[in-house]
């Protein structure tokens, strides 16, 4: 008998799905553009028993792995969970085992020394598999089709690293894949390593580093030449976890950091170069990154306070919700200057926003278009309650050539997830294509992916297609061609 916690974590908008799944042809309203051959891939948290502890966070839910496989104007949905090595124990004991989110000292002892990871937090194809990836274990493979799990991999024994970010680029000049770890050496280690995948899957080169303090190191950016990384003081330590604080919490009296490290194999910790923001701000999402001379522009969302409610401030402060909120902006530095100085701080909007995304083919080079969930403070939502719901309610295309952003807002019950861009399929102008996001309806109980004009989406969706369903509250998703599956005719 299943009893989730009767909290906010587990009710309301984020009540648990658990639900895997078929659906052959799924029901479309409009037209799905007929050109279009690849799968929507998607990920959420959602435990597969209820948690050991009854405060468990939203962050420490089982990766339960959407596919929406667009073909011919059809979709097919798949849903499965990322069987990760702590999904497989608590299968076969029937119950969880693995406590607090990030906490070993909160396990059932019989999981000592076991990955933790639940896979919940991004999924990507690449060499021909589907990585599924948390921040805190190293990377899982599952079949981009079946969606079947074969288990975590070290790059045929090449990367040693314990971890393995959960926001890969694609470097769309080499088709590699750009990836960092943290905790590269076990649990609140300072290690960290940047490292690139070939399109065959095998490890290129890596680069080893060590942080300033023990953060989490959620996302970054690629130029041409430098990996870029946003380090916010969002700590953890040993003590922390002996008294069973929430695994991080924020400081506001520490500095926030611009980290540079250069792509290149044979650079080591000599080489990455430290430029300290002015003043310490909450760090979001990464939209993009590239170089201008030398200069390196570094696009993201920043809040002035804290934007994580579930990971307090240290000195017990109350949570700000409106200092939380977060506005796409430019940082920028000069890796021609000697000191550690900001070169400038640009804010690129006046709405809150998050979930930045970009034209993929774009990554690490200057770019035009970028889409995100942005807050439209016009519209009010009636629905249940929910952490993600009442901000972040609408659909946002910005242009950075003209300043324009258009903006489609879902309606008053409903919830909108993280948009991702699907090239149209013979052109290469930036921007040409397609926006897909799932939009979840809190009262009718249905989630619709819903398809865009990616430069058009104040017009709303040209097609929806509309699952019996609601999914619950996702993290992140990427598109791949037919081609990329390995299932094109
Ligand atoms: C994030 C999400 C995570 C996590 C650490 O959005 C950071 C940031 C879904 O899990 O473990
Ligand atoms: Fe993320």
């Amino acid at each position: 008998m299943a009893h989730f916690p009767d909290n906010p974590g587990f009710t309301g908008t984020l009540r648990p799905l658990r639900l895997q799944g078929d659906i052959l042809d799924m029901e479309i309203e409009g037209e799905v553009p007929a050109e279009l051959d690849g799968a929507f891939h998607r990920v959420h948290p959602d435990n597969q028993f209820a948690p050991m502890y009854e405060d468990d966070q939203f962050f420490n839910g089982d990766g339960m792995v959407s596919m929406f496989r667009v073909h011919g104007g059809k979709v097919d949905f798949r849903q499965r969970y990322a069987r990760t090595d702590k999904w497989t124990l608590e299968n076969r004991a029937g119950r969880s085992l693995f406590g607090h989110y990030r906490n070993h000292l909160t396990d059932d002892p019989s999981v000592a020394g076991e990955y933790r990871g639940t896979a919940n937090t991004n999924v990507m194809v690449h060499a021909g598999k589907l990585y599924a990836m948390k921040e805190d274990s190293p990377c899982l493979i599952m079949d981009p089709n079946t969606l079947e799990t074969s288990g975590y991999t070290d790059f045929g024994g090449r990367l040693d690293d314990k971890t393995f970010c959960a926001h890969p680029k694609i470097d769309p000049r080499t088709g590699n894949m750009c990836a960092f770890s943290y905790m590269s050496k076990g649990p609140l280690t300072h290690d960290m390593s940047y490292f690139e995948i070939s399109p065959e899957g095998e490890l290129l080169y890596k680069v080893e580093f060590r942080n300033k303090y023990l953060c989490m190191m959620h996302d970054f950016g690629i130029t041409e030449d430098y990996a870029v990384f946003n380090v916010m003081p969002c700590i953890t330590s040993l003590e922390r976890l002996e008294q069973r604080m929430p695994y991080f919490g924020f400081d506001h009296s520490l500095p926030t950091w611009c980290l540079v490290v250069p792509r290149k194999p044979g650079a080591n910790a000599g080489d990455v170069r430290w430029f300290k923001a002015p003043g310490n701000c909450f760090t979001g999402h990464v939209m993009n990154a590239f170089q201008d001379g030398t200069k390196i522009h570094f696009d993201l969302p920043i809040a002035q306070k804290n934007s994580f409610p579930f990971f307090p401030d240290v000195t017990g402060a109350p949570f700000d919700p409106v200092g939380g909120l977060s506005y796409l902006t430019r940082w920028t530095v000069d890796m021609a200057s000697n000191g550690e100085e900001f070169d400038s701080v640009t804010k690129l909007t006046e709405r809150p926003d998050e979930f930045p995304r970009i034209d993929d083919r774009y990554a690490g080079q200057e770019y035009r278009h970028g889409w995100m969930l942005t807050f439209d403070t016009t519209k009010s939502y009636e629905g249940p309650p929910g952490p993600f719901v009442s901000t972040l309610n609408s659909l946002c295309h910005k242009d950075f050539a003209t300043g324009e952003e258009k903006i489609w807002w879902p309606g008053a019950t409903c919830g909108i997830q993280e948009p991702a861009f699907i090239p149209r399929p013979g052109s290469t102008t930036e921007g040409d294509g397609y926006i897909v996001c799932l939009v979840d309806d809190h009262v009718a109980n249905y989630s619709d992916l819903c398809f865009f004009e990616a430069t058009r989406v104040d017009e709303g969706p040209i097609a929806r297609a509309k699952l019996p369903v609601k999914l619950r509250q996702g993290l992140h998703g990427n598109w791949s061609t037919a081609k990329k599956l390995g299932v094109a005719a």
